[in-house]
């Protein structure tokens, strides 16, 4: 059966982390405001739907993924005006807006956690509690079960202490989620990104998180409960969940989610089970292979997210690009990922070619896994030299600094010192020089994103492979119908061979400006190229 196309599979979309992007009153952190004001931007390089990073109540131990209250606004980034603001702003310039919808824990701030602390009746099932831990760690390192002397008990935490998992077990707390995810539906946004969804089904005692055994269960009940009949859409980050069972839960005929974060391209320059600190390099074949599997087991039977960079993630061109030719590999990567099927995602900063940062200090670092994972690793015996290594690749604080507007102080993100240092290269990459170079990063993504809209194959088409084992290009076919369009990419700082065979065709993007087939049967480095094959 052919999928039937709606708007968000077709839209472009555009992460902001509101920290980290536009500071309005300059108090050094950016704010609701500060997004308002550059909705003009965000708009001209042909984005569709802003995805805003939380803005709620929290403590900030996670910044922001750590909510002591669902129903406010976190002061720092503004009020519920502003967002309403912002919200009808961006309805105003024909762009949609998605919330981060953060369910699998809330804060240890949050006053349902505070009652369940002193096992008030009404709250104590609203977490989970067992008399004694089980040796299972938390994902930012340490053990998942933390001791409180009020109740006498251990609670469990997949992420920091900070951050406890909500029991949904409990029907009457599912409710009262269920509830409060409707009032913002009924602020007119236009859907969620839900965050680690993929853990609500879990069995603790049975040490089954990820993709657990109520998964299903629970993420039917939300949809009935929340999203069904509406024009709205849903996309769940899964970390830990299979290729294949992601593209079941974003089946169209399914009552889940519209579409999947699924992180099988993610760890690939990691050791294998050693987790995100133990580094390798990427094996450009182990990365096609990955996307060929997710290309086919997606194709008619659910729909992806393309995505290469997030607020968790080190930025890709930092990880997989060339240092040599950063800004020809930044358009090679964007080609790679959006020229296949799902729905692009971009990450904000992505668009002008920022970087990763690399402080010789662990005091200049935020992220709360970051500095967590630097004393547990100090008291295991680990050289600071060694952990600095792995934390300049791999801090999530890496995606995190503040936008590069411009050359001026701060990069013109504020005029006070803000929250986490700006890259010192602002002076060099910044929105304002790629806005008027037309050769720059930003413009290539324009062009980028307005050809996928053009052509249907880019929506529709299936993916073939081009050479699998060839480890220094990833090239690929999309057919749709009677057209053929061939993706080339280079992962390669030399000139490479490449097996050109098409008589007829026209290039309808590429990162060089002139390079002609008919006479070479080589790419230059870093090259990326979109062909039309035929006439
Ligand atoms: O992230 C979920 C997650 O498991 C990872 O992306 C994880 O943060 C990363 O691999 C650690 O290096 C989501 C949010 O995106 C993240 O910011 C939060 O910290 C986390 O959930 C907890 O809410
Ligand atoms: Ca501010």
């Amino acid at each position: 059966m052919e999928k039937k196309i709606k708007w968000f599979n077709q839209a472009v979309v555009y992460q902001i982390y509101p920290l980290s992007f536009k500071d309005s009153n300059d108090d050094g952190i950016g704010d609701i405001n500060g997004i308002t004001s550059k909705l003009s931007y965000i708009k001209s390089l042909g984005v569709d739907v802003i995805w805003l990073s939380p803005v709620y109540q929290s403590p900030m131990k996670d910044n922001g993924y750590d909510i002591s209250d669902y129903k406010k606004i976190n002061p720092i980034f503004g009020n519920m005006n502003d967002l309403k603001n912002l919200i009808k702003n961006t309805h105003a310039k024909g762009m949609k807006i998605i919330m981060d919808l953060v369910i699998n824990h809330t804060s240890d701030q949050h006053s349902w956690f505070k009652k369940s602390q002193q096992n008030d009746l009404a709250y104590r099932d609203y977490y989970i509690w067992r008399d004694e831990p089980t040796d299972v760690s938390s994902i930012f390192g340490g053990s998942a079960w933390t001791y409180c002397e009020k109740r006498k008990q251990y609670y469990f935490h997949l992420f920091a202490k900070e951050q406890p998992d909500l029991n949904w077990h409990n029907p009457k707390l599912r409710n009262e989620l269920y509830q409060m995810i409707n009032e913002w539906l009924s602020l007119g946004i236009d859907g969620f990104r839900l965050d680690v969804i993929d853990l609500i089904g879990k069995d603790v005692d049975d040490k089954k998180f990820a993709n657990g055994p109520y998964l299903k269960k629970y993420l039917k009940e939300l949809y009935t409960a929340c999203f069904a009949g509406k024009d709205i859409m849903t996309v769940g980050e899964m970390p830990g969940i299979s290729i294949e069972r992601a593209s079941e839960l974003t089946n169209e005929h399914e009552p889940y989610l519209n579409m999947a974060f699924q992180f099988s391209h993610i760890s690939l320059d990691e050791i294998k089970g050693q987790g995100k600190w133990a580094l390798k390099d990427l094996d450009l074949i182990e990365l096609k292979q990955t996307f060929n599997h997710v290309q086919q087991t997606f194709y008619k039977k659910g729909w992806n997210a393309l995505f290469l960079s997030n607020h968790d993630q080190p930025r890709v061109l930092f990880r997989y690009g060339s240092k040599k030719y950063p800004q020809a590999s930044a358009k090679m990567l964007a080609t790679m990922i959006y020229g296949m099927q799902g729905t692009p995602f971009i990450y904000q900063g992505e668009e002008i070619g920022m970087t990763g940062i690399a402080f010789k200090d662990i005091n200049n670092y935020q992220d709360i896994e970051t500095k967590q994972i630097y004393d547990i690793l100090i008291k295991k015996g680990f050289k600071h030299q060694d952990i600095m290594r792995s934390i300049h690749k791999k801090s999530r604080d890496n995606s995190r600094t503040p936008f590069q507007w411009d050359e001026s102080t701060y990069g013109g993100f504020s005029r006070h010192k803000p929250w986490l240092q700006v890259n010192e290269n602002y002076k060099s990459i910044n929105a304002k020089n790629n806005i008027e170079n037309e050769n720059s990063v930003f413009h290539y993504y324009k062009k980028l994103l307005k050809l996928r809209k053009e052509h249907d194959v880019f929506t529709y088409g299936d993916f073939q492979i081009l050479e699998l084992d060839n480890p220094n290009h990833f090239s690929y076919y999309r057919t749709f119908e009677d057209e053929k369009y061939l993706v080339i990419c280079s992962f390669s700082e030399k000139e490479q061979p490449f097996n050109f065979s098409h008589q007829k065709f026209r290039v309808l993007i590429s990162n060089y400006n002139d390079i002609d087939f008919e006479y070479r049967q080589t790419i230059p480095p870093y090259y990326a190229g979109i062909l039309k094959i035929g006439d």
